[in-house]
């Protein structure tokens, strides 16, 4: 079997019930990603989780010119991962949208996760997280395009859906570009 990482996507009190940018059922991932978490612990499997960590001007918020409501801040209380979210002592976090010019959807867009997974020796990743349409999606095609195998976990993500079939046809981009997508009760580390 391939060497697997769990990669949690931007799992943030932002993107759950009441957050500045709630994605609809957004907090129902958590338990999703707890799973994944025990089975990535059982397998002796790494855990990584990225954050959105945008400075209070970044360029993505309505007030400067982007289509976001100001959203998981640095340091906020917002963009802290989820409280129920039950991350290992040694998750590897990684950083985005720091650059106050510049969105970062992808996990690997300005951080050192691509790097740091090939070091590991790691080759394939099992990806779940917030939200589906953007961030899962844009970080699933750059895992593809760093050379690693990926499986997304269809119950473990969830869509803004700015229109209501985003989500899916998300799914369906990141299968054409080689991603699996199942739900957990098919993952297998
Ligand atoms: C995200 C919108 C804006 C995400 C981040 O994590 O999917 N979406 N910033
Ligand atoms: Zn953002």
């Amino acid at each position: 079997m391939k060497k697997t990482a769990l990669f949690i996507i931007d799992v943030q009190n932002d993107f759950c019930e009441n957050g500045a940018l709630a994605v609809p059922d957004g907090t129902a991932v958590v338990p999703v990603c707890n799973r994944l978490i025990q089975m990535a612990a059982e397998r002796g499997c790494p855990v990584l989780a990225s954050r959105d960590w945008h400075p209070a001007n970044h360029c993505s918020f309505k007030d400067f010119g982007g289509p976001w409501p100001m959203h998981c801040v640095a340091g906020q209380n917002g963009a802290e991962f989820h409280p129920d979210l039950q991350l290992p002592v040694d998750v590897m976090v990684f950083n985005k949208g720091t650059d106050a010019n510049a969105e970062a959807y992808s996990a690997f867009d300005g951080t050192q996760a691509a790097g740091v997974l090939h070091d590991a020796g790691i080759e394939r990743l099992i990806i779940c997280g917030l939200a589906t349409d953007y961030c899962v999606k844009a970080s699933v095609l750059d895992a593809l395009q760093a050379g690693f195998d990926v499986l997304v976990v269809s119950d473990g993500c969830r869509a803004v859906n700015v229109n209501p079939d985003d989500g899916e046809k998300a799914f369906a981009e990141m299968e054409a570009a080689g991603a699996a997508v199942l739900p957990l009760a098919k993952v297998e580390f």
